[in-house]
């Protein structure tokens, strides 16, 4: 029986964001310990024995005998929260009794967000909020074209999709939704690109039901509106 939830995360981390969402949507109460993206201790000694890669979000549960579990990767520990605390807090997953087809539709929509729109938004906003700052040099117009154009490519996809479903994998609100979620703020209000809301209105239909869930509030606010590593 799990007693104790921890959370290494910097707040400022997307990735992180994910796993801090699935948490608060689920009523999960868990303790955050920071750790600095702008420090680098995300490359310590100490982190590097909770992550192999030296990166952030990952969570540490502790059972009644003592006995830990370290869990890495965003996705792996959002899809953990959602089926250790299926009972509790809204549903995140298709039913136990789910059809095949219901399934490989909410696969679909992760892959979707996982191989198309993330890695283009993590490469766009890189390029411009991050590698000026990091000291390597103004953003290359070229380079962010090509990662723009990409981005265009996955919403025009995705607004197809959400003017025939009211949440990114069906009908009800998901994991996926919270897959994407801190990658949208990435990309609307930290790169500045709210005209996009206008440009796929059922991209923006779906922000705007986002933006009214608390959860989804909270963890912008613990964001904020810094740069993205
Ligand atoms: N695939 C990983 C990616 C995690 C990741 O890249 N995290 C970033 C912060 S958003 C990080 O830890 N960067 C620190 C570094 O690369 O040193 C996941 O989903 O958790």
């Amino acid at each position: 029986m799990e007693r104790t939830l921890k959370l290494y995360t910097d707040p400022i981390s997307p990735y992180s964001g994910v796993a801090t969402l699935a948490l608060l949507e689920k009523k999960v109460p868990y303790e955050p310990i920071h750790v600095s993206l702008k420090t680098h201790e995300t490359k310590s000694a100490a982190h590097s024995e909770r992550h192999p890669f030296g990166k952030i979000p990952v969570l540490e549960t502790v059972d009644e005998q003592g006995g830990k579990m370290l869990l890495r990767e965003s996705q792996a520990i959002a899809r953990y929260i959602a089926e250790k605390y299926r009972a509790q807090g809204v549903s995140l997953l298709p039913p136990l009794n789910a059809s095949s087809e219901v399934i490989g539709r909410f696969e679909e929509a992760a892959c979707m967000e996982r191989n198309y729109f993330t890695p283009n938004v993590w490469k766009y906003t890189s390029e411009k909020l991050i590698k000026e700052a990091l000291g390597f040099g103004p953003p290359d117009p070229v380079e962010l074209a090509r990662y723009f154009k990409e981005i265009k490519k996955a919403l025009t996809v995705l607004d197809k999709t959400l003017g025939t479903r009211e949440y990114m994998a069906g009908p009800r609100y998901s994991l996926v939704d919270i897959y994407y979620a801190p990658w949208m703020k990435a990309l609307f209000n930290d790169a500045g690109h709210k005209e996009l809301l206008v440009e796929f209105p059922n991209v923006g239909d779906w922000w705007g039901k986002m933006c009214d869930r608390p959860q989804v509030q909270k963890v912008f606010e613990l964001m904020g509106s810094g740069t993205i590593v």
